[in-house]
């Protein structure tokens, strides 16, 4: 069976890890948000694709969700000695390999697809990892900072600001002009079934949508489009989801981000049990919808999601 995925990080791997339980012959294809990337210190790092990367080949910082196991900082050091910032992303010496390598082959002339699949060679995550681009987009973040406007990048605005301030708006600089990375369109049009984790919805799932193309293929495809909700009772399970759900005027309930992705995209939605009384008003949209157990606390918990999806997939093909 083909399955391809709309992955953002940390929600999006453990939900990869799962699957990949539930279905250990499927063919997985990870379309992976490549908007959160950054260019720090002259290198190109992709956290999502790194976060994807390393969790499913087994080089996470399982704790943190993001990074390499055994991480040192060193350099980070080193470059805090010379005053060379910034100081706030926390990037670890076995993680720069990476970057290195990544930035190295792009000046070569390597697409970032070329790139991804060299770095998972090494890794074998046991899924194909495709940037959802080999363009260039960064999620920038509109805000007000003592009484001023600014716009900055989406990683200072999360590890920064910690989120602490309302997003005005979400912007994927760059989407506009970028083209899906090879094999994006071919993927979801062959697939036998097409995943949304629960990632992000706006800077994960909503990143990978933004790139001209993508969406109208899921639409399109022949596949049964299944999502699982990233919001559970009403609140992100982790992380800054309901700060930018409200900068583009959603809800933080599971209802309403299967609202938001609209029937067009979505046949199934899961909702966690404690969302119950969400089913009603998301079928109501034309989206077939179940509730059942959504915390990824293990990878058993993780492939009942899963399996959970896979079988709604089935009734709504
Ligand atoms: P990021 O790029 O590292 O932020 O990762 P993703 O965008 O892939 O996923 C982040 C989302 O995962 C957040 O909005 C969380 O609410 C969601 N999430 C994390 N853990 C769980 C979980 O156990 N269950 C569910 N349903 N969602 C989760
Ligand atoms: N997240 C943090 O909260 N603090 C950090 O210092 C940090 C560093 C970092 C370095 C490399 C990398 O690939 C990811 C990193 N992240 C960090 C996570 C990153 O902000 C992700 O983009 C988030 O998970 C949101 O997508
Ligand atoms: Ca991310």
């Amino acid at each position: 069976m083909r399955i391809v995925v709309l992955a953002g990080g940390i929600g999006g791997a453990r939900f990869l890890r799962g699957l990949k339980s539930a279905a250990p012959d499927a063919d997985i294809t990870v379309i992976g948000n490549t908007g959160d990337d950054i260019h720090l210190f002259g290198l190109k790092v992709c956290p999502d694709l790194d976060t994807v990367m390393y969790t499913l080949g087994g080089g996470i910082d399982e704790e943190q969700g993001w990074g390499r196991a055994d991480e040192s900082f060193t350099v980070k050091e080193e470059l805090a000695a010379y005053g060379v910032g910034p100081g706030w992303f926390g990037l670890g010496d076995r993680d720069f390999a990476t970057h290195i390598v990544r930035t190295q082959m792009i000046s070569a002339g390597y697409p970032l697809s070329a790139v991804t699949e060299a770095l998972c060679d090494r890794w074998q995550p046991g899924v194909r990892l495709l940037p959802m681009s080999d363009d260039r987009v960064e999620t920038h973040v509109a805000v007000t900072l003592d009484g001023e406007k600014r716009v900055i990048h989406f990683q200072e605005y999360w590890v920064r600001l910690r989120a602490s301030v309302d997003a005005e708006a979400v912007v994927p600089v760059g989407a506009e002009q970028a083209v899906p990375a090879p094999g994006v369109l071919e993927a979801l049009a062959e697939a036998d079934v097409i995943l949304f984790p629960p990632s992000n919805p706006v800077v994960s799932v909503g990143t990978i949508l933004a790139v001209p193309g993508i969406r109208e293929a899921v639409a399109a495809a022949a596949a049964p489009v299944v999502g699982l909700s990233p919001i559970v009772g009403g609140a992100p399970v982790r992380g800054m989801a309901d700060k930018v759900l409200a900068a583009v005027g959603v809800e933080a309930t599971a209802a309403a981000v299967a609202r938001h992705y609209g029937g067009g995209l979505l046949d199934g939605w899961l909702v966690d049990t404690a969302d119950a009384d969400a089913v009603a008003e998301v079928e109501a949209a034309g989206i077939a919808c179940r509730a059942v157990p959504l915390m990824m606390t293990d990878v058993e918990a993780t492939a009942a999601m899963a399996r959970a999806a896979l079988e709604l997939a089935e009734a709504v093909r």
